[in-house]
């Protein structure tokens, strides 16, 4: 009988493995209170203006409540900031500019990029992605040299530099899977609402490889408090990956477990 389950667990684990794709960051072995993958909210300079200097909190912190439907059990990344109320522009650069853990990952352009998202208020999402110059494994350290083009699956402002990035809207108290498929964003020309200069030419056309440099956050009219949880980093050739996390999460905390009872 003992057998027969843990077959049935061994054989789940090779079904995730196969059409989960790779993880990035799960912060469930990242350090807790750390500026793991991300620096705290204030750390960039481009939007540190933007900001009220409390609160300023970037960390790895245990699952809070509501927990994470999507991968119910470790650590979660958390943002806290405030918009100031005058200020002329209203985003946050959530910079993984040489962070601790999972510095200035690569991602890989051919598969889908996605994470989970939990927030307190309505808040657009865009991402900022580094065109480096030498391509390589999704989560390695691409360094920080390149220009900087915003990416969103819908609503991103056409022009960047002049307005925030905007992007797709998210609603508050729930988690969200955001999910952006790069393969059909379109590579070498303009896409407009799907990508925008941030310091680049508003085109994905690297000659290399591309890094996560950013998730830009844009604050919604009439809020200006913000908290956000960030969590499983992955990438997946296939068009359906969150019954994937549920079951690789579950399969890998079920391996963990037997492995500490040996
Ligand atoms: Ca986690
Ligand atoms: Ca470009």
């Amino acid at each position: 009988m003992k057998v027969m389950r843990w077959s049935l667990v061994l054989g789940v684990i090779t079904v995730a493995t196969q059409s989960f794709g790779v993880i990035i960051e799960n912060f469930d072995s990242a350090t807790l209170d750390s500026q793991w993958m991300f620096r705290a909210p204030g750390f960039s300079g481009s939007t540190s203006g933007n900001l009220e200097p409390d609160p300023n909190i970037g960390r790895v912190i245990n699952m809070p409540l509501p927990p994470n439907p999507n991968g119910g059990s470790g650590r979660v990344y958390e943002a806290s900031w405030s918009f100031k109320w005058d200020a002329p522009h209203n985003w946050v650069r959530l910079t993984t500019f040489n962070a601790t853990g999972t510095p200035n990952p690569r991602i890989d352009f051919s598969q889908k990029l996605y994470f989970q998202m939990w927030t307190n208020a309505p808040i657009r999402v865009a991402l900022g992605l580094r065109e480096v110059p030498v391509d390589g494994a999704p989560g390695s350290n691409g360094g920080t040299s390149g220009a900087i083009e915003w990416v969103s699956g819908f609503d991103l402002r056409t022009d960047g530099q002049v307005f925030d990035p905007g992007g797709q809207l998210y609603a508050e108290n729930q988690w969200h899977q955001v999910q952006i498929n790069l393969q059909s964003i379109g590579l070498g020309t303009p896409q407009p609402g799907k990508v925008a200069g941030f310091t680049g030419n508003g085109i994905l056309d690297s000659t290399g490889g591309y890094v996560l440099e950013h998730i830009a956050f844009t604050g919604v009219e009439g809020h200006s408090d913000y908290q956000v949880f960030l969590d499983n980093f992955a990438q997946s050739p296939t068009p359906e990956p969150m019954t994937m996390i549920g079951l690789g999460l579950g399969a890998a905390f079920l391996a963990r477990k037997k492995k500490k009872r040996v």
